[in-house]
């Protein structure tokens, strides 16, 4: 039987569903007391430092807590679970954690995009019962901007490299800690967990050691999904956003199979956009939600959904907010949320007035969740223009000349899956969407969608060059090579593609092998 500590934030779906698969009963904290009864204690965390010792004290869980750490008994902390163990945060000065360990938790600084997102390996410090199994020189997923420095060095028991080296994960008796998601690191991660479950298996240190740890190039597949004329949910695809062949809507297959495929195929990533949503309010879509919910029972590596994620007004007159949305959306096992629409009318009212509201649906659900569960999904399409001084956005001098042979472009935002354009450009949208709490950007190019020919470089390298927050290029992947060619030519941190996954005619693992072969770092499964 595990204990877990659900204290509200956060994808704790995927946590359980981890545990259940591996055969363990999982009760949450009801009481403070359940934790002093608990075996075993798992306390995954993300969002944020302060929030989450505001619900701990408001709760009266910190003092059990602290006893049932002092008292050395299985403890297993996640992410923000284990910068809880600590003094203090530079994300909420003056908010004192639990201060089982001394030192404080710090932000990433200098040339690098943050938060820290994706599959990174581990430099073992020193020997642990969870690390039985494992080789050495495997990768698992992170995503935070905080990383734990504690004053005592012996506790660390793992250390990862990213911009400078870093605590990864600590113990200390029976306490484990680790910054990575166990629970999202594929079948590896699912191994460490196993160890956590396991009574008395010997204290090891893998055979292989990496000097240094590299972060890999995240590759993932999307689903873009709607109903199809029949009803039933499925996989569709666009050829520059048109989904419909013969006036039927081209159906794919189905949403939770696709994905444990792809899952099993080695993607680092699975996105769904719910790409009606923007019309059908997501909440009455609960088949959208069950596919999630199924999704995330077999499916180990972060999960994104997009699509309607906004406020909305049902015929009755009863307001849902966007944040009641996103909460939905994370309660049924998905770990980021993308936001497309919105975030366009979001920067519109910014633009308009110079000032951030505090209360859009990036700001709202960055706060509680944490940057990293807030993606921005851009659709942009060229505009073309003679010369710079025809328009008041940036332009780029483009190498693909437009129509009448102009030499400069725009890339216009638009809404309502591309059946709007909008007054924004999308290197402006990037900049104002980071600055309100997005964690990532998932950019897409209307114009690319489908065709098979290379993503939109020009676009890539525009919008990675303009923000520090991870960039994933989307849109018009046909080869294997068009993926080496976005991440050598363009800041990108990850790249997704959709067709050509879904009609076989390249696969995860051919993408995976060409990368490697042409030097760029992967996750291998
Ligand atoms: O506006 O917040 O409700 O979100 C709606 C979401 O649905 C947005 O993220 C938007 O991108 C998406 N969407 C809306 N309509 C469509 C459509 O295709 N008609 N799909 C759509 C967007 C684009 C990509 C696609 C890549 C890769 N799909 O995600 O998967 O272009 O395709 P490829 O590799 O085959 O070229 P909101």
């Amino acid at each position: 039987m595990i204990t877990l500590l659900d204290y509200g934030a956060g994808n704790v779906r995927s946590v359980i569903n981890a545990l259940e698969g591996l055969g363990a009963s999982v009760r949450l904290v009801q009481e403070p007391e359940d934790i002093l009864s608990a075996e075993k204690l798992v306390f995954p965390g993300v969002g944020n430092f302060e929030s989450m010792m505001k619900i701990l004290h408001g709760k009266c869980l910190v003092e059990p807590l602290k006893q049932y750490l002092h008292e050395d008994r299985p403890f297993f902390g996640i992410c923000l679970g284990l910068q809880a163990l600590f003094e203090e945060s530079e994300e909420a000065p003056g908010v004192r954690g639990l201060c089982f360990l001394k030192g404080r938790v710090k932000r990433f600084r200098g040339n690098l995009s943050v938060p820290h997102i994706g599959w990174n390996g581990l430099v073992f410090e020193k020997p642990s019962q969870v690390f039985n199994g494992l080789e050495g020189d495997e990768k698992f997923y992170f995503v935070h901007s905080y990383y734990v420095a504690p004053e005592d060095t012996s506790v660390v028991l793992t250390s990862t490299d990213y911009g400078a080296r870093f605590t990864s994960s600590i113990q200390v008796g029976e306490i484990i800690a680790t910054q990575f998601h166990p629970e999202k690191s594929g079948q590896i991660g699912l191994k460490v967990l196993e160890n956590f479950l396991a009574d008395k298996l010997p204290r090891v240190i893998p055979d292989r050691q990496p000097r240094k740890t590299l972060l890999a190039k995240r590759i993932i597949a999307c689903l873009d999904v709607r109903s199809n004329d029949q009803g039933d949910l499925v996989v569709t695809k666009g050829d520059q956003y048109d989904v419909r062949e013969e006036g039927q809507v081209r159906n794919l297959g189905k949403p939770v199979e696709l994905a444990a495929r792809y899952y099993r195929e080695g993607a680092d990533e699975i996105t769904f956009l719910n790409i009606t949503a923007f019309r059908d309010f997501p909440l009455k879509d609960m088949p959208m939600l069950e596919v999630l919910r199924q999704t995330s029972k077999q499916v180990f590596v972060p999960l994104t959904i997009g699509g309607g994620i906004r406020d909305y007004t049902d015929r009755t007159g009863r307001h849902y907010s966007s944040l009641q949305v996103a909460a939905e959306y994370f309660r049924s096992g998905a770990d980021k949320i993308s936001i497309g629409s919105d975030a366009v009318l979001i920067v519109e009212q910014y633009l308009e007035t110079g000032q951030a509201t505090g209360e859009s649906s990036i700001e709202l659900i960055s706060k509680i969740y944490g940057n990293q569960a807030v993606v921005i999904s851009i659709d942009p399409r060229r505009v073309y223009v003679d010369s710079p001084s025809a328009t008041h956005h940036p332009v780029i001098e483009t190498s693909i000349p437009g129509p009448r042979g102009e030499r400069y472009c725009w890339y216009q935002c638009t809404i309502k899956g591309g059946r709007e354009g909008r007054d924004v450009d999308a290197i402006t949208l990037a900049k104002i969407c980071e600055e309100l709490g997005a964690g990532e950007i998932l950019l897409n190019c209307i114009d690319k969608d489908g065709t098979n020919s290379g993503f939109d470089i020009e676009l890539i390298r525009s919008v990675s060059s303009a923000v520090s927050i991870p960039v994933i290029a989307s849109s018009g992947a046909g080869s294997a090579e068009h993926f080496v060619e976005v991440f050598k030519q363009t800041g990108a941190e990850a790249a997704l593609a959709a067709g050509i996954f879904h009609r076989r005619e390249v696969s995860i693992k051919d993408v995976k092998r060409i990368l490697a072969q042409n030097g760029i770092e992967i996750r291998r499964t």
